[in-house]
């Protein structure tokens, strides 16, 4: 069966002004309801740059615990390497002949590939959204049947940005293994060592004419060990922090940083997974680019040993990345 893209909802639903059923919301999660109206801080800002890797890890530690999110800046990915990545994929949506799309559609049981969410939430309820996902890392597991054809700069591109994002990823490991009071390689090792995949997600969030009913990506908490996301100009991502949906302010050219379930585990609780969700925009279309670093699907992950004691009981249990995966996606407890 031909699934209908939002890409194409959305243009219909703009010359109505009005969405289908299926996208509004129940009152519990519309943002036009329950986004918090009080003055709101910008999420925490870490520096790469400061020459005090004590206080950098400090700062880490304090952000991974209390927000489970924080931005980073002068973080050494060149401002160009980025824009040239959300230039290529930009194109890709709005350029690229639909055909072309639909040949790297996802496949049923597929974690890669071009789509849209087919299987409905629990309430019924559709987001605002088409996605493209593939890995980018490590080299000998990429799938370029996945990747889009066209633009022709669209692997370079990506080939240049992971060039820069492992090993910024690989920094931020040893500032948060250490900041467990841990030598610096053991988050790393624990995750997959080089064996650790890399999958970007591209999220395009098309205009939305009820931006107040709709949303783009519903309430979750990433599966990965770290997501480290790069958004476009248009703001609407929100994180929950004291019970109420917040917007996330950040500044332009920071890099986002959410923890993961896995951190979450591996660290005993220390760090907090993030819950989030993606609010869209009347007339603009938004666009962002997670990458969730995640561990091989063998690999098993749960409390370090190191950080698990009498006094300090584990939290999680302990599985294989791909059961806990399988227990998430299709919503059995843990
Ligand atoms: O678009 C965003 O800012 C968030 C997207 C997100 O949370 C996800 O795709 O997992
Ligand atoms: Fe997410």
């Amino acid at each position: 069966m031909e699934v209908e893209r939002v890409q194409a909802i959305a243009s219909r639903s703009n010359n109505l002004g009005i969405i289908p059923p299926e996208f509004i919301r129940s009152e519990h999660e519309q943002p036009g309801i329950t986004t918090f109206n009080g003055p709101v801080p910008e999420l925490p800002v870490i520096d790469l740059a400061n020459p005090d890797q004590n206080q950098l890890t400090r700062e880490m530690v304090e952000a991974s615990s209390e927000w489970g999110i924080f931005q980073l800046v002068n973080h050494g990915i060149p401002e160009e390497v980025v824009k040239e990545m959300q230039r290529v994929g930009k194109e890709f949506f709005e350029l690229a002949p639909q055909d072309e799309k639909e040949k790297i559609a996802k496949k049923p049981g597929m974690k890669e590939g071009y789509g849209t969410k087919l299987h409905r939430e629990p309430e019924g309820k559709k987001t605002w959204v088409d996605f493209l996902y593939h890995n980018i890392w490590p080299q000998q597991i990429l799938d370029y049947s996945v990747w889009p054809q066209s633009p022709p700069e669209y692997r370079k591109a990506h080939e240049e940005y992971s060039k820069y994002l492992v090993p910024l990823v690989h920094r931020l490991f040893e500032h948060l293994s250490i900041g467990l009071g841990l030598e610096k390689n053991v988050l790393k090792e624990a995750s997959g060592g080089e064996n650790q995949k890399f999958l970007l997600k591209i999220n395009y969030y098309p205009p939305c004419p009820r931006p107040d009913l709709a949303l783009g990506v519903a309430a979750h908490s990433d599966m990965s060990t770290l997501t480290l996301l790069v958004p476009n100009e248009v703001q609407g991502l929100q994180v929950l922090q004291d019970n109420h949906w917040v917007d996330a302010k950040y500044i332009p050219n920071a890099i986002i940083v959410h923890i993961g379930d896995q951190f979450e585990i591996l660290s005993n609780g220390k760090y907090k997974s993030v819950w989030h969700r993606s609010t869209v925009n009347k007339d603009q279309t938004r666009m962002s680019w997670p990458v969730f670093c995640e561990p091989p699907e063998d690999l098993v992950i749960g409390p370090l040993p190191q950080l698990v004691s009498n006094e300090n009981p584990a939290k999680y249990k302990t599985k294989k990345f791909k059961d806990y995966e399988y227990c998430k996606l299709n919503k059995i407890p843990q």
